[in-house]
């Protein structure tokens, strides 16, 4: 990590363009809605953005392109779910606060390589 003026500047682990849908907030049922999203995953944090033009690796830095939402990974939940959409390589993430998501790719390598690197994240955090 490198200082920066919001004090220390977290780590880029991964950006990518995945498809995404929310299936619930808080525990609530949403209706799927698969969009586009580039992922950032950046220090404890899962970041999406809808906005093409972030599509660059330093999107996510303070006072470049704004996120859509940004989802505290510490105690979240992976699982593979192809049980719970139509399409292939599915896996769910589930934040602390009951939000659930759906991650997507059309390449399994891709889809694999982020489910692994977001399991990571969250196994170290689980340890802290
Ligand atoms: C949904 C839409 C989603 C689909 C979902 C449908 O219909 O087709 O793409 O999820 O299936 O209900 P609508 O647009 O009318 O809301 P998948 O693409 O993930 O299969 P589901 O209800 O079985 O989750």
């Amino acid at each position: 990590s490198s200082p920066d003026s919001e004090g220390v500047t977290p780590e880029l682990e991964k950006a990518g363009l995945l498809n995404k849908t929310k299936i619930a907030e808080g525990g609530r049922k949403l209706r799927k809605n698969w969009n586009p999203s580039w992922v950032v995953l950046v220090g404890n944090s899962l970041v999406f953005f809808k906005d093409p033009k972030s599509q660059n690796p330093d999107s996510w830095k303070p006072g470049n392109s704004r996120p859509e939402s940004s989802v505290d990974l510490r105690g979240a939940q992976l699982q593979w779910a192809n049980d719970l959409s139509s399409r292939k390589n599915v896996f769910k993430l589930r934040t602390i606060t009951g939000n659930e998501f759906l991650l997507q790719s059309e390449t399994e390598s891709l889809i694999r390589e982020w489910y692994r690197t977001i399991q990571n994240v969250i196994d170290r955090l689980d340890k802290e």
